[in-house]
């Protein structure tokens, strides 16, 4: 049996998502796998057979043929195969890919043989492990690719491929270095206290420090916005009963997913739809009208749109244009005023045509006019909500954004450098300057991945799909 040839080092798993499709890929990397596709796989040229050797591959060549059982000869199906030599494949070991009709029986049948004849099953993410701990890629880069997989508009995208390119490592290889070199400097002195007085150059460190100290709080602070990006910015719609909240939300998001009437007090849970507008993802929320209310169902919907409106991102305030409103001296106007919002009023299609824009502006408040039943005025206000966001999204640098694992320990350098800043007043703590900057150092390595425990290896890589 050829079993006993293979060595258990390789793993093998199908890559493309279960269910019917097109094509289905089976990948299998590690020593064996190049033995292994060889041995259950005919080449198929003008009709005719011919068997492939180690020697004679091309590598990262599609050939096409037929993937069979070599026990009974039976062909189980018509493929594609391709070889890629290690370092030059995903996972920087030898990889083979076959390319089979899709479907769950086909693809089985194919990884039983791959497994039978050597490969062992790889583990969620295991793919991408060995890519990482083979060099190819940092740890930055194989979480952003588990980011590219889930990713679900072209924002969250772009900031999982500026990770995945490694923008976030250089960075903190170049931060890392700057710590390497000021320790060396600094410590320099601890053996020759005396020369420290005239010397030392406080100034310089400090300036050194606080572009550092910079770097990394900008870092930080695109974290805020990450899990945004992965999750939605919140919209809330808000504003009293009967207003259009629920209309219009049913507007924005192209569908009747909110109940309409004219009863007001109708909209008493939240109700939540994600929204992809010009790339950005979001999840606008209508909301229980904010009023007086003696029913105790709607008083714990109001509640809830209280607590909703501290958590968002931007809120729509809507009122009825043809209801008498002064927002400076309306409370639930003040209430919303504290947070970023955007002015809308609605039912614009009943007002008398001589009712001019400027009847609805209040000192620097310009509302949007809309009417979500006549659907005007609804561009307009997309455009003002993709305007707000675009601001918080200037630079392509601002896409280098953290994942949580990354904010955590970017957190961990900045307390130390303001140790560090601190004691540099102080010249007499030289030992605890280099005892933080150290440990700065040491943060980095672990942010990329140079030095990582296994359980937070097993941790990262465990949130992977099996065949990534
Ligand atoms: N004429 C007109 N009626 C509207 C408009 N938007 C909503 N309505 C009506 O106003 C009533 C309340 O709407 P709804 O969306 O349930 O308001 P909500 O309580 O704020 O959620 C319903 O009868 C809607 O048909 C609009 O732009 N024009
Ligand atoms: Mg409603």
């Amino acid at each position: 049996m050829i079993n006993s040839q293979f060595n258990s080092n390789t793993i093998a798993a199908v890559s493309t998502p279960p269910g019917n499709g097109g094509i289905g890929i089976i990948r299998i990397s590690g020593p064996e796998s190049f033995d292994i596709g060889l041995f259950l796989f005919r080449g198929k040229s003008n009709k005719n057979f011919y068997s492939l050797s180690k020697d004679n591959i091309k590598y990262r060549y599609l050939y096409y043929g037929l993937i069979f059982d070599p026990e009974n000869n039976v062909t189980i199906d018509e493929v594609l195969i391709v070889f890629m030599k290690g370092p030059n494949s995903y996972t920087a070991e030898d990889v083979v890919e076959i390319q089979s009709h899709s479907g769950k029986f086909v693809l089985d049948r194919i990884l039983s043989l791959v497994l039978k004849y050597g490969a062992d099953p790889a583990a969620p993410g295991e793919f991408t492990k060995r890519a990482f701990l083979n060099g190819r890629i940092d740890l930055t880069q194989a979480e952003a690719v588990m980011d590219i997989i889930k990713s679900s508009s072209e924002a969250s995208h772009r900031a999982a491929s500026t990770l995945s390119n490694g923008y976030l490592k250089d960075k903190v290889i170049q931060l890392r270095d700057m710590f390497v070199k000021i320790e060396s400097q600094i410590t320099a002195f601890v053996d020759f206290p005396d020369d420290m007085e005239d010397n030392f150059n406080k100034n310089f460190f400090n300036e050194i420090l606080f572009d550092i100290k910079r770097e990394v709080n900008d870092l930080i602070l695109n974290y805020d916005n990450s899990h945004q990006l992965r999750d939605g910015y919140k919209i809330t719609i808000a504003g009293p009963p009967n207003a259009g909240k629920s209309s219009l939300l049913n507007r924005l998001v192209s569908k009747e997913r909110a109940i309409v009437t004219s009863i007001p007090g109708t909209t008493r849970d939240i109700i939540e739809e994600t929204l992809n507008l010009d790339g950005f993802p979001f999840v606008v929320s209508d909301t229980a009208g904010i009023r007086e209310s003696e029913n105790e169902i709607e008083q714990i919907g109001i509640l809830k749109t209280r607590e909703l409106l501290e958590k968002s991102d931007l809120i729509i305030f809507v009122i009825d244009g043809n209801v008498f409103f002064n927002p400076l001296d309306n409370e639930l106007f003040n209430e919303i005023n504290q947070y970023p919002y955007i002015f809308v009023i609605n039912k614009i299609d009943l007002l008398p045509s001589d009712v001019s824009r400027e009847t609805f502006l209040f000192d620097s408040i310009e509302p949007v006019l809309i009417s979500a039943a006549k659907n005007k005025g609804i561009d307009d206000l997309k455009r003002k909500i993709i305007n707000y966001f675009e601001k918080n999204f200037k630079s392509s640098e601002s896409y280098l954004i953290p994942n949580k694992r990354q904010y955590k320990i970017l957190s961990d350098i900045n307390s130390s450098l303001d140790s560090v800043i601190h004691s540099l007043d102080d010249l007499c703590e030289i030992e605890l300057i280099s005892y933080d900057l150290n440990y700065c150092i040491k943060l980095c390595s672990e942010l990329i991945g140079e030095t990582i425990s296994p359980d937070i290896l097993d941790k990262v890589f465990g949130d992977f799909c099996i065949g990534k």
